[in-house]
């Protein structure tokens, strides 16, 4: 089973915005990897012996140990990696608010934007404007506790927050290409404009997986 020598190995697959997050913050703390692409339908042995659970990517194996899903990742990655940029505040209340609207982000927002590409019809019309409901809660959410200034930076340093928030929401014109319009700039302002900054940061553009790649899965996703 042991083929991997390489400290860091993550193991992922380039559709995959949850791998992406990872790389992104392997990338931030500069920290060497060694990358492993999985066949999802296909999964390797290595992959099911290290996420027994879930069987899904990404995982991350740090000196033989691994580590699944993606949020704990980016947080081990923060305290075992501590030197800068960090993550997350310092500061417990601040971090705790943070982890709510990540864990929000993953338990609505991504499904919210799964069921628009499972749906049809009426059910799409309603599970567009669903979503847009979903990421008003997190708009208001954000402004609420953070002021006017979402934690997507720190220190101007991409943030967990901002991580977690690339992911899926900085593939929207292929969702747009490939399915139909899931982000609606005059229904969900504030988000919108979140992620035009987002999808503006160097880290991010160079993560996100191929446009033209991504609009073809999708398209075969959705029929
Ligand atoms: N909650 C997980 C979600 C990971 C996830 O959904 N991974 C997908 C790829 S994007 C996967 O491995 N799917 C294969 C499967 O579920 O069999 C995380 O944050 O890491």
């Amino acid at each position: 089973m042991e083929h991997k020598q390489s400290e860091v190995v993550l193991f992922g697959t380039w559709a995959s915005s949850f791998s992406g997050r990872v790389k992104i913050a392997l990338k931030l703390k500069g920290i060497q990897y060694e990358y492993v692409e999985e066949d999802l339908v296909n999964k390797s042995q290595m992959l099911l012996s290290y996420n027994p659970v879930h069987k899904q990517v990404p995982v991350l194996v740090h000196r033989g140990k691994p580590i699944a899903e993606s949020r704990v990742i980016l947080e081990y990655i923060d305290e075992n990696w501590s030197k800068t940029p960090n993550l997350l505040p310092k500061d417990p209340y601040e971090r705790a608010k943070i982890r709510f609207w990540a864990k929000y982000y993953d338990e609505k927002i991504i499904p919210g934007i799964y069921s628009i590409i499972r749906s049809k019809g009426k059910d799409r019309e309603k599970a567009i404007e669903d979503l847009s409901e979903l990421v008003k809660i997190f708009e208001e959410g954000m402004k609420r506790d953070f002021e006017e200034d979402p934690p997507f930076f720190i220190d101007g340093s991409l943030s967990f927050l901002g991580i977690v928030v690339s992911s899926y929401a900085c593939t929207y014109e292929a969702f747009h290409e490939a399915v139909t319009t899931v982000l609606i700039p005059e229904k969900n302002p504030a988000f919108f404009s979140w992620v035009h900054d987002l999808k503006g940061h160097p880290l991010i553009r160079e993560t996100l997986p191929p446009h033209d790649k991504l609009v073809a899965r999708l398209k075969h996703l959705q029929a």
